[in-house]
């Protein structure tokens, strides 16, 4: 079954001139259900080979040791899963943007196809390579069902928006992978994986260490096995209950490409169509990729240039007001407020790389409370979230601390002093909706 084209988008066009395939491995770090790969397995057909490359930077937006561990390690078992069927991965370090082209050139390649993906530092590395390249660079969106660039050709103005524009195409868009066949021509000779070597190339902070979530594409179907069968069934009632272990904990194999959001969506599928699965599909197709639209039309996404006009507003109105606390992002670092709750979630991220979603909103809603101005508390919540969050430097984070702090995607609540009529969270909300004593003994406040 070929891939439908319309997931491919052209970055670069030019003849193929009918040597060797390559894969440009960046965000769909597996093997299976990657329809990148898969596009790139059909154009290889019987007669070309396939040769699939990663290129490991340096320093890529504040990860440090441990977002690199669990990717590196992932990688790894892809790497063993694509040789059992016969297709070679490269490991390259250094500048992806030059880097690939010149792997391509080695290689005589006659296509390259890569990943989508709307975070800025991607496309730059894409566009220099397209740059760089004799050779057409193919991209093909293998994170969303519905692709990024079919489901809106703008930014979406609210997950309301976005998605019966998302309902009309899963007809399309939601279907069963087809397997990956293995590479029949013989495959070019090739260096092993320095996998060692690369880590040395590393600057990545040894200061936030590795996490026990265990990675990698087995570990990752694992856990949506685990999801399906035990956890779903209490996801509507209890996913907002930091206490309740009611999520499924899939979001930094979705965020390292291990797993496919569109495998998790037909397996969930496949248990019913009850209110679990509708809430489910509802984070996990609507909400995940309305973050995708975000990042793909507004590439300011980090800054508060990217918030609704209403919410700058009320930002601005009240720069001057009071606060009634006020802590430096090494105070919120360490944990070190007056809040318990505030205090608990944070040592939830820095002791296990992740936050329960709720606690997330309030974490970084009360940052924008605490901090000087509205720009300095952006900064603090991307810098935290992405320094220690397993599943961080993801559009998701970008959306989700624009969300809570500047209300993209949101709408005005009553007013309040410092953060005007963005929608606020409490301590005494917290404690109406969960345990927040239990939550705040577990973690430590
Ligand atoms: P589940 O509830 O099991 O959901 C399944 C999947 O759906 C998630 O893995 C995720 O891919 C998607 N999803 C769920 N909620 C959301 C949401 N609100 N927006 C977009 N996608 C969603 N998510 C990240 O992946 N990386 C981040 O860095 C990140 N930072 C966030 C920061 C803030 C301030 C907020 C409010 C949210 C953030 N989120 C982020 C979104 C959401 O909180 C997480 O995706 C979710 O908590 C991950 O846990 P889970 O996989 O158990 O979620
Ligand atoms: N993608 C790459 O192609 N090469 C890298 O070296 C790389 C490092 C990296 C480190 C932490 C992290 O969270 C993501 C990283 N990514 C890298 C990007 C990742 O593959 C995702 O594409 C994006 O982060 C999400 O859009």
């Amino acid at each position: 079954m070929p891939v439908n084209p319309r997931r491919v988008h052209t970055l670069r066009a030019a003849p193929d001139g009918g040597g060797p395939v390559l894969y440009w491995m960046s965000r769909e770090q597996r093997a299976s259900d990657n329809w990148g790969l898969l596009y790139a397995r059909e154009l290889a057909g019987a007669a070309r080979p396939l040769v699939a490359a990663f290129c490991l930077a340096p320093a890529f937006a504040g990860a440090a040791l441990r977002q690199y561990d669990f990717m590196l390690r992932g990688l790894e078992q892809t790497a063993r899963t694509l040789a059992g069927r016969g297709i070679p991965l490269v490991l390259l370090h250094g500048d992806p943007g030059r880097e690939v082209p010149r792997l391509a050139a080695r290689l005589r390649a006659g296509v390259v196809v890569t990943d989508f993906d709307p975070l800025r530092a991607k496309r730059d590395w894409q566009a220099r390579a397209a740059q760089a390249l004799d050779a057409p660079l193919l991209e093909v969106d293998g994170h969303n069902v519905v692709p990024c660039r079919i489901a809106s050709y703008k930014k979406e103005y609210a997950a309301r928006t976005i998605r019966p524009r998302i309902h009309k195409l899963l007809p399309e868009f939601l279907e069963e992978f087809p397997p990956l066949t293995p590479q029949q021509a013989p495959a070019p000779e090739l260096p092993a994986p320095d996998w060692a070597g690369a880590r040395r190339t590393l600057r990545a902070d040894p200061g936030v260490p590795p996490v026990a979530t265990p990675p990698g594409e087995a570990a990752a179907r694992a856990a949506l096995g685990a999801f399906t069968a035990d956890t779903l069934a209490r996801y509507a009632a209890q996913r907002n209950d930091p206490n309740a272990g009611a999520t499924s904990g899939l979001s930094p194999y979705l965020h390292f490409g291990q797993l496919a959001p569109q495998r998790a969506a037909l397996d969930v599928a496949a248990t019913g169509s009850g209110e679990n699965q509708a809430a489910f599909l509802e984070e996990l197709v609507v909400r995940r990729e309305l973050a995708d639209n975000f990042c793909l039309h507004s590439p300011d996404y980090d800054t508060l240039d990217a918030a609704p006009d209403w919410a700058r507003r009320t930002l601005d109105e009240h720069r001057a007001d009071p606060r009634p606390y006020l802590y430096s992002p090494e105070a919120f670092e360490a944990a070190a407020t007056h809040d318990p709750l505030w205090n608990a979630a944070q040592n939830q991220m820095r002791a296990s790389g992740a936050m329960h979603g709720y606690l997330r909103m309030y974490w970084a809603k009360k940052i924008l409370e605490w901090s000087p101005t509205p720009e300095s508390a952006l900064a603090t919540a991307i810098a935290l979230n992405d320094r220690h969050q397993l599943d961080g430097r993801d559009p998701n984070g970008y959306t989700g601390i624009l969300w809570s702090v500047a209300g993209l995607h949101d709408r005005p609540w009553g007013r309040r002093p410092v953060t005007g009529t963005i929608r606020a969270m409490t301590d005494s909300g917290c404690r109406r909706k969960f345990d927040v004593t239990a939550y705040i003994r577990r973690w430590g406040g």
